[in-house]
């Protein structure tokens, strides 16, 4: 089933300059990006986008990670999307992730790592359009 998710490219990643390697991998497993735009979120956009996890103990360290700079969010799309990008982000703390992941190659920490995915289809759809407007994706 063709399904979209929202990835982000976060801004630890952008700082090194790797977004370039990261959307080749995107492509070369077949996803269709359907939207992407870099922006430099407020202290509020991020603590509004990762509100699921304000009770967590590294929720405000969170929110100030994903500040620091200029981050890329993209909406994906290929069967199975949601699974299919975490498969390709590999797991949280990039100790534990798997050899050629995205988290493994280029994460620098569990809090620094280097990419974000939807985790479900009720969180695709509240964070896709968190991000862009249905004028912004591009279906083909
Ligand atoms: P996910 O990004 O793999 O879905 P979540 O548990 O949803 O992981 O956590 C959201 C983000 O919060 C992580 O990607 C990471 O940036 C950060 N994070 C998660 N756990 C920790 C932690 O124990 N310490 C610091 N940051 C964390
Ligand atoms: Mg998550």
């Amino acid at each position: 089933m063709t399904q979209r998710t929202l990835a982000i490219i976060k801004p630890d990643a952008v700082a090194k300059n790797v977004t370039g390697k990261i959307i080749a991998r995107v492509e070369d497993v077949g996803f269709t990006i359907v939207a992407a735009k870099m922006i430099h979120m407020t202290d509020a956009q991020a603590r509004g986008f990762y509100i699921v996890h304000k009770e967590r103990p590294f929720y405000a360290s969170l929110c100030a990670f994903m500040t620091q700079g200029p981050c890329m969010p993209m909406v994906l799309e290929a069967d199975g999307a949601i699974q299919k990008w975490r498969d390709l982000m590999g797991a949280t703390n990039p100790a534990n992730a798997a050899p050629g992941t995205i988290r493994k190659d280029f994460a620098s920490s569990i809090e620094a790592n280097a990419v974000h995915g939807s985790d479900a289809p009720e969180t695709a759809a509240f964070e896709i359009p968190y991000f862009f407007a249905s004028l912004e994706l591009c279906p083909r």
